[in-house]
């Protein structure tokens, strides 16, 4: 009974849709774009090349009406989804009485200009009719039954249907069943049901389960991971996961949204973004078209990554046609072209980051304005106006040159903002700064006017600080040790300390390792089994500086063979019932590769593993042990991983797991 998880038919058709898409790209990109396809080329083109669709939500009134809209959605997308045309309210209104004129209309227009069309949404609580919500339980399935066999049937035989959003957003906030109609009638065997339904209604369609809050690993996206993982065990035929993207810049990036693809596609589905835009608090400034455009980035630079990810769908195109205004009223702009057609920054970064960059060829501006200010015997600060760019400043780059002429200018610093502190200069001393800007995609700009610095003699301060003492390393490592002092005084101030180490416990020469502002510094990157002495000293502002501190002998911890690995955890969300620790991250804190590793933890009484990825976790009584994935055990010296689990816990017990230790063979 259970149908074939790779479908026959519907793979040959897609073959022969690739050939057609292959067959259009060869002849009739060159005629929509006078520049090369790989330098600049509509979004499909790049999404293609990359086996990814790029598509979007439409709406069926411009696409009837609107010859702008029409051309931007025919020439950049290759992926439709109905913004409403196929939901409930709009296909059958009351019971048998169907109208599929806006499905059909947007089916033709996929078909015509080759796009696949992904379907939305067969069983919703919202916009379905009343008629249905008040059916009791028989009636109910029955209704569902038929709606899903009509409409997914009509398009069953369709080449450009290919997919189906099956149930949506069936999950609450804390990763509890929604209380719809659906659910409060049917129980939550109506999602079982409904994907058996559509399966059999379109044999050849993938099928997906889709919802919004779940781009990242929290509970309600664990939910959503287990009921996927427990359907498939059933032979429920759910083949694919939509993470609809409605984000908001107010409310910062899902920064694990990758992950949570990754750990999705390990349990054998098709990933997709489904409705993706990225809103911003009203009004719109270049600051936040930057950062909104950032989101974008992120969000296709995730599908890029993850092999099982399918495309994304950007959920509109113009902020002239968008949701986001009437259900969030100082909201909006959250798309990749302005009420006037005109491309936002979001537009350059989603096509960036299809072509990975390679058509951003437009440099920052030159940053203007480079001032000295604060200058001291050994110091200066730099400012300057930062630079615009049509993706963002990535950073900037400051570079001196000696004296008042001549010499080469090379760089001494980087800066995310526009300002820069440049230490360690010598008395009575000439130098020569410029900056220059970078974004992204490794465009630099031109630099900046040049400012001359002479730093001051010094204010006669001859006295240097006193002598550190007290010199002591903790916490040594096979890799590394933590260094303390005491701190010297001086009669102006001590500005810092240079640490210094010789190779060995006698020999050797002393040679500065770094430099610290506080009276502690830990010395990372050291060999195992190997033994080390060091010294501090002491500067102050006038370039005096203190005799050397005691000296202390180190010897690191072994860990060559094998290395040593750590281990940190991190509860992300917890709730009453239980928590979601992620990132536990592993380090390979040794000084050679590592092939697999096993982290041990305790499970405070009466709590029980219910979901996990990344790991393969087992336990014996409260006794968990976690050992890496089968492709996450190879870690490079000072390379991490990281896991994640949920767990369920007694209301009321606000404990979580603890005492996580980690061990290489
Ligand atoms: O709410 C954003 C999306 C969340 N995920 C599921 C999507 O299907 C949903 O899309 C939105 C559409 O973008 C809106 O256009 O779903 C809304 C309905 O819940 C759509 O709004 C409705 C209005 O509420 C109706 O008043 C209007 O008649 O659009 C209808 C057609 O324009």
């Amino acid at each position: 009974m259970t149908p074939p998880r790779v479908p026959v038919h519907r793979a040959r058709r897609r073959l022969v849709q690739l050939a057609v898409v292959a067959l259009l790209s060869a002849f009739v990109v060159p005629v929509l774009s006078a520049s090369p396809a790989s330098a600049s080329g509509p979004l499909r083109t790049h999404a293609a090349a990359r086996g990814k669709f790029i598509g979007f939500a439409a709406a069926t009134s411009p696409l009837a009406n609107e010859a702008a809209y029409r051309t931007i959605a025919q020439t950049e997308f290759n992926q439709i989804t109905a913004e409403n045309a196929m939901k409930w309210d709009a296909t059958e209104s009351s019971d048998n009485n169907w109208n599929f004129s806006g499905a059909d209309q947007i089916v033709a227009f996929a078909a015509a200009n080759n796009q696949q069309v992904h379907g939305h949404t067969l069983v919703w609580h919202s916009q379905t009719p009343g008629w249905v919500q008040g059916l009791g339980a028989t009636a109910m399935r029955t209704a569902m039954q038929d709606h899903i066999a009509t409409l997914a049937g009509r398009y069953a035989n369709n080449a450009s249907v290919v997919s189906w959003d099956v149930v949506n957003e069936v999950f609450d906030e804390n990763g509890g069943f929604r209380s719809s109609f659906w659910y409060n009638t049917l129980g939550q065997s109506f999602i079982a049901d409904a994907f058996r339904y559509a399966r059999a209604a379109d044999p050849d369609a993938r099928l997906c389960i889709n919802d919004y809050n779940v781009e990242g690993i929290n509970a309600k996206s664990t939910a959503m991971y287990n009921l996927v993982q427990s359907l498939r065990a059933q032979n429920v035929p759910v083949d694919c996961v939509g993470f609809q993207g409605h984000l908001a810049t107010q409310y910062g990036f899902p920064s694990d949204l990758q992950q949570n693809m990754q750990r999705f596609a390990a349990l054998g589905v098709q990933v997709r973004v489904t409705e993706l835009d990225v809103r911003i608090v009203m009004p719109r400034t270049s600051a936040k078209d930057t950062t909104q455009a950032t989101y974008y980035s992120n969000v296709v630079n995730a599908c890029m990554a993850v092999t099982a990810c399918a495309g994304v769908t950007i959920w509109g195109f113009t902020d002239k046609y968008s949701w986001v205004p009437d259900t969030f009223p100082s909201e909006g702009a959250a798309l990749l072209y302005d009420a006037n057609y005109q491309q936002k920054p979001a537009y350059t970064a989603v096509h960036n980051a299809l072509d990975n960059g390679t058509s951003d060829t437009q440099a920052p501006s030159t940053p203007s304005n480079l001032t000295a200010s604060g200058i001291t015997s050994s110091s200066v600060n730099l400012s300057w106006t930062a630079s615009t760019d049509n993706v963002g400043v990535a950073g900037y780059d400051i570079l001196r040159a000696p004296g008042t002429s001549g010499g080469s200018f090379t760089q001494v610093g980087t800066s995310t903002t526009a300002s820069f502190s440049n230490t360690g200069l010598s008395a009575n001393t000439s130098y020569r700064y410029q900056v220059r800007a970078r974004d992204a995609a490794g465009n630099t700009s031109s630099v900046s006017s040049t400012v001359t610095v002479t730093t001051t003699g010094g204010t006669g301060d001859t006295q240097a600080p006193s002598t550190p003492s007290s010199l002591a390393a903790a916490g040594t490592t096979s890799s590394s040790t933590n260094l303390t002092w005491t701190a010297s005084t001086d009669n102006v101030a001590v500005t810092g300390y240079d640490i210094l180490r010789a190779p060995g416990t006698s020999g050797g020469t002393f040679t500065q390792v770094g430099t610290s502002t506080t009276a502690s510094f830990s010395n990372t990157g050291l060999s195992a089994n190997t033994s080390y002495r060091y010294q501090v000293r002491a500067r102050d502002a006038a370039g005096n500086v203190s005799a050397v501190s005691n000296t202390v002998t180190v010897t690191t911890t072994g860990g060559g063979t094998g290395g040593g690995c750590s281990v940190t955890a991190t509860v992300q969300t917890s709730w009453n019932g239980g928590y979601v620790m992620q990132p536990v991250t592993v380090t390979n804190t040794g000084t050679s590769a590592i092939t697999s590793w096993t982290v041990t933890f305790t499970l405070p009484p009466n709590h029980s593993l219910v979901g996990q990825w990344n790991g393969v976790i087992s336990t014996s009584g409260g006794t968990a042990t976690a050992k890496n994935a089968p492709y996450n055990g190879s870690l490079a010296p000072g390379a991490s991983t990281t896991f994640g689990f949920q767990v369920a816990r007694p209301n009321g017990d606000g404990n979580t797991a603890y005492g996580f230790t980690c061990t290489t063979p």
